[in-house]
């Protein structure tokens, strides 16, 4: 590939030399549709970036004496997390030593509460999409601790809770020891349908070492990882969910913000007690790193063109293979009588507001994260119901 490269240089040159400089030759092709920029990574981030061409977009090392409050936002107060948890949230259980964030939860009345712990989020200061994270963290101990690393929608864009997403990267409940969980919350798989999407595993020692707990998350996927090992895998598959829009399975096409909290009690953490004996314990977490792919750098090839599209169950509502990438597919273009008519996050899409029993022809083209586009997709015909 190099020799080919020098050969043609080398003959630019050559051309170059016999050409006047009053006629330039038009020979460049921008390699990056759009002219997308390559990624700098932060300057606070200890490891700037990962194999496989991750950047270090946002990060927290816990350097200082204090809470960096141009990241995190202290949620203060005794609401319970929804949750019927019984700590009261205040700062003052949460400090940064040696070079970790430290939440201490105690066992003391505040607010009307028995026991006082903290939570913090990234709202507003850090929020992503389709990005890899990986926290370091170590577990408090004890019956009745409910620690977790866990992400919620920046805008409901899709309605209040479940409707926008919940993605739990891990959750642990002390009275099940060294068990991680991960688990998405949906409109389709909520835990107030007992339907949730979850995946537990044992690890040994998440209450004496630090390990990893990452999330690698990519349109229609996510997956978590404890210390490189999968813990757990969501995707989406139009097939198997052909009665219902894609955001009622996977809404999680939109930007997120990371929480960090350490509960106590509550439907979940409570539910065998808690053992006053254990306080205070500690949630310790090393570090918290958000990482994107560097797509400018990365991407060459246009995604494959979708095919097989198909009429789903759900009323105007057509679904497709989907398609290949070097790095992905971003989003799909849905193009209707060979017009552009809208963007789709995910290989389904469901027609509002066209004409009653009109025939359309619909046409998908798949588009990576540069903007390189695939072939149009075959026709297909669809009499729209009003
Ligand atoms: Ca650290
Ligand atoms: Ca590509």
């Amino acid at each position: 590939m190099k020799k080919i490269l020098i050969i043609i240089l080398f003959m630019f040159v050559l051309v170059g030399c016999k050409t006047t400089p009053t006629e330039p030759i038009e020979t460049e092709i921008p390699s990056v549709p759009n002219n997308l920029q390559p990624l700098s990574a932060v300057s606070d981030c200890d490891v700037p970036t990962l194999q496989g061409g991750w950047v270090c977009i946002w990060a927290d090392e816990f350097n200082g004496n204090v809470v960096d409050e141009t990241k995190w936002t202290f949620e203060v107060g005794g609401f319970g997390g929804g949750n019927q948890e019984v700590q009261y949230y205040s700062r003052h259980n949460t400090e940064v030593v040696d070079s970790k964030l430290v939440i201490t939860a105690l066992r003391e009345t505040m607010g009307g509460k028995q026991y006082t712990s903290s939570r913090l989020n990234t709202k507003y200061k850090g929020s992503f999409k389709y990005v890899r994270i990986v926290v370091s963290a170590k577990m408090p101990t004890g019956r009745g601790t409910w620690p977790a690393i866990w992400m919620m929608p920046l805008m409901n864009a899709y309605g209040v809770w479940p409707r926008s997403g919940e993605i739990d990267i891990m959750e642990y409940v002390g009275y099940d020891k060294d068990k991680i969980h991960s688990t998405i919350h949906t409109e389709k798989f909520n835990h107030n349908l007992g339907t949730q999407l979850g995946y537990s595993r044992v690890y040994e020692g998440v209450e004496t070492s630090f390990k990893e707990y990452e999330m690698i998350w990519s349109p229609g996927s996510i997956t978590t990882y404890v210390d490189g090992n999968k813990l757990g895998e969501f995707a989406y598959v139009p097939h198997f969910n052909q009665d219902v829009p894609y955001n009622q399975v996977f809404p999680f096409d939109q930007e997120f913000f990371l929480i960090i909290n350490l509960a106590i009690g509550g439907t979940w953490g409570g539910a065998q007690g808690i053992d006053n004996t254990i306080f205070p314990t500690t949630m310790e977490v090393d570090y918290v790193r958000v990482y994107k792919q560097d797509y400018a750098v990365l991407d060459k090839e246009a995604p494959t063109v979708p095919t097989n599209l198909s009429l789903a169950q759900l009323k105007n509502t057509i679904f497709w293979n989907k398609s290949n990438d070097d790095y992905g597919v971003e989003k799909y273009a849905v193009y209707l009588d060979g017009a552009f008519h809208k963007y789709a996050s995910l290989n389904q899409i469901t027609f509002t507001g066209l004409t009653a029993s009109q025939i359309y022809q619909v046409q998908i083209q798949a588009v990576d994260f540069v903007g390189r586009t695939s072939d149009m997709s075959e026709t297909m015909l669809l009499t729209f119901s009003g």
